[in-house]
């Protein structure tokens, strides 16, 4: 098979074919690239555009070759589902396709300044010395980059807006269209964070959403903004949370203040995204009776109903923080009449900053089952992306970012199969070489999770900067975070004897993670707070198993590092990825003799099996 990073648009790092300046639409860039496939393996490909069927697309064999029919973005989608399987050997997609989600949305994270907040690939690549700053042929290859998976929609700037990045929709709004326009032709539609308060900043004494002067702020703001961008897909918004503004600061609520937003939208077929991250930040780490995983539910639950249908209620993962481990969101099943977006974080804040390896096809899959995909009308992810010349800081991180376009298209897509994808796509490998790898990628969450924090506790991270074991620093901060770790026992009972939280469950999951007989093991200190001496279900004590996992988390760790050393990356990869399973080593073993070591010092139980845990 020939090596696909030669030419295959994104999942290569080398030297991506930028696309020409001259590509207008979708549909110019959908017979650019089947020319790209001919040239590619001499497979022609003629494309129909056919009205009505938008991002759908059908490939039938035609003439030795293939015809692609679809909407003006769906034959674009066609070409690269097309190239996807003839490049990698795997069957051609047949009859109707069509997406799961119509948003299938990045969140960018940057700042005009150009830093990331949680980036971990380097500067912006679009932002910078205080707004838009990027080299064109770099972001029409982002484009297509972010096309040949589907990805249709891309939030620009950081949801902690700066004063700054206000101006993108005043000022800059001329840098914003002109970005737009870059974009355009690979079916990426633009987002923009805003921040709730910027009425007061721009003219008013208040940001009152029910404030008439507000409402109309907001529709003069919309129509200058869409006269620059008629297609933006929208404003995203992070309100009164960790200090943001909101709607409380007036006295409103979040569906008050969302649909004043809204429909501001409406009139040009723009959407609302609200996060729901909101919980108390400034909790008191002495008063037992508020549990930060209720926040969302709490808040979010009764106001179902009241939102206004363009707007999407955007909703992490977990009701943490995308933590390593946690239950899904309660909150998925408590909307039944409000339009929602799943949020997940392609950005290794928690689980590896781009240096560990973490592969999240596994972990999504388990979230599309639980919650059920037909619940969301949305997908969005924090982007891994940056300046870096491999755009991902490790070469493994594109395998999350291809991964989350093809899930957001497809959640019930096979992990494995994804995944095997990816490695075709990038390097091409021997089929046993491609199976060491793959197995290493898919497991590789498993093993994080093994030498991080046990069982579902979360937190137990270096505060700030989230990398590093510190199993009591947020102990004692107000973010909400802790595990109450003493010597006979840890974690927080959220059954209905102590939080309630299980509660926000419907009964079948409820029932599951309220008995310890029944709760997963993985997430059993997510549930329950448990004596050290706890017998689980496989007969090991629960300080037995917190042991066992870590040695062997930090043990598995370096039978990686040895998979990496046998196999043929190119050297400029194989530079990265070995310098940084070095790190990964390193922070493995910190963390299981820092782990170890705390539970040893609270228990003063020993190991059983007599390995060194240090005193
Ligand atoms: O976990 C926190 C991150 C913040 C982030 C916030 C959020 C953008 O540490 O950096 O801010 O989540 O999701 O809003």
């Amino acid at each position: 098979m020939m090596s696909a990073f030669t030419f295959h648009p994104a999942w290569f790092h080398k030297a991506p074919a930028c696309p020409p300046a001259d590509l207008k639409t979708p549909a110019d860039t959908a017979r650019w690239e089947a020319d790209q496939l001919y040239r590619a393996c001499g497979t022609g490909a003629c494309v129909s555009e056919r009205a009505g069927m938008g991002d759908m697309f059908v490939i039938a064999p035609e003439d030795g070759g293939y015809r692609v029919t679809g909407g003006p973005t769906g034959i674009l989608y066609g070409v690269h589902a097309l190239s996807r399987a003839l490049l990698t050997g795997t069957p051609v997609p047949e009859g109707e396709q069509a997406p799961r989600y119509p948003l299938r949305m990045l969140n960018g994270w940057d700042d005009p300044m150009g830093n990331v907040e949680r980036g971990y690939a380097g500067r912006s690549l679009w932002f910078e010395g205080g707004g838009f700053n990027y080299d064109p042929d770099r972001i029409r290859t982002l484009g297509r980059m972010l096309a040949s998976v589907g990805i249709n929609a891309l939030c620009v700037n950081n949801v902690n807006v700066s004063d700054r990045a206000r101006r993108l929709i005043a000022e800059d709004l001329q840098d914003l269209k002109a970005f737009a326009d870059l974009l355009r032709p690979f079916g990426v539609r633009l987002v923009t964070a805003v921040d709730f308060a910027m009425p007061a900043a721009y003219g008013l004494d208040t940001a009152d959403p029910l404030d008439e002067r507000v409402q109309a702020w907001w529709r003069d703001r919309a129509a200058l903004v869409y006269a620059a961008v008629p297609d933006l897909a929208g404003f995203l918004v992070k309100a009164d949370s960790e200090h943001r503004p909101g709607p409380h600061t007036y006295g409103r609520t979040h569906a008050e203040g969302a649909n004043a937003l809204a429909r501001a939208l409406r009139p040009f077929g723009g959407y609302l995204l609200w996060r729901a991250f909101v919980y108390n930040c400034k909790q008191d780490w002495r008063d037992h009776t508020i549990d930060r995983p209720r926040a969302a539910y709490d808040l979010y639950h009764p106001l179902d109903g009241q939102f206004d249908d363009n707007v999407i209620v955007q909703i992490k993962n977990g009701p943490y923080d995308f933590q390593v481990r946690e239950p899904v969101s309660p909150l998925f099943f408590g909307m039944e009449r409000t339009r929602m977006a799943l949020e997940v974080q392609l950005a290794q804040e928690y689980t590896g900053q781009q240096i560990d390896i973490y592969a999240m096809p596994p972990q999504w899959r388990e979230i599309f089952d639980q919650a059920g995909p037909e619940r969301f009308s949305a997908a969005a992810a924090v982007t891994n992306l940056g300046r870096d010349f491999n755009w991902t800081g490790h070469p493994f991180a594109q395998l999350n970012l291809f991964a989350y376009g093809l899930f957001a298209w497809d959640p019930m897509s096979d992990p494995e199969q994804v995944t095997r994808q990816w490695i075709r796509l990038t390097w091409g490998f021997s089929p046993r070489d491609e199976d060491a790898l793959a197995k290493l990628l898919l497991l590789s969450r498993a093993v994080y999770e093994k030498y991080t924090a046990p069982l579902g506790l979360c937190w137990m991270v270096a505060p700030d900067r989230h990398y590093g074991p510190s199993p009591y620093g947020y102990e004692f901060q107000a973010w909400g975070t802790y595990n109450r770790a003493d010597r006979n026992a840890v974690g927080i009972d959220r059954t209905k004897n102590g939080t309630g939280y299980v509660e926000q469950y419907p009964p079948a999951l409820r029932d599951l993670y309220a008995s310890t007989e029944t709760c997963p093991d993985d997430l059993l200190l997510f549930f329950h707070r448990l004596d050290y001496t706890f017998v689980m279900r496989d007969g090991r004590t629960l300080i037995q198993r917190i042991y066992d996992d870590h040695f062997e988390g930090e043990e598995a760790a370096r039978s990686m590092a040895d998979t990496l050393k046998a196999l043929p990356f190119p050297e400029e990869d194989r530079k990265v990825i070995l310098e940084r399973m070095d790190l990964q080593l390193k922070n493995a073993r910190e963390w299981r003799d820092v782990t170890n070591t705390f539970f040893y010092r609270f228990s003063g139980i020993g190991d059983e099996k007599g390995r060194t845990i240090w005193p």
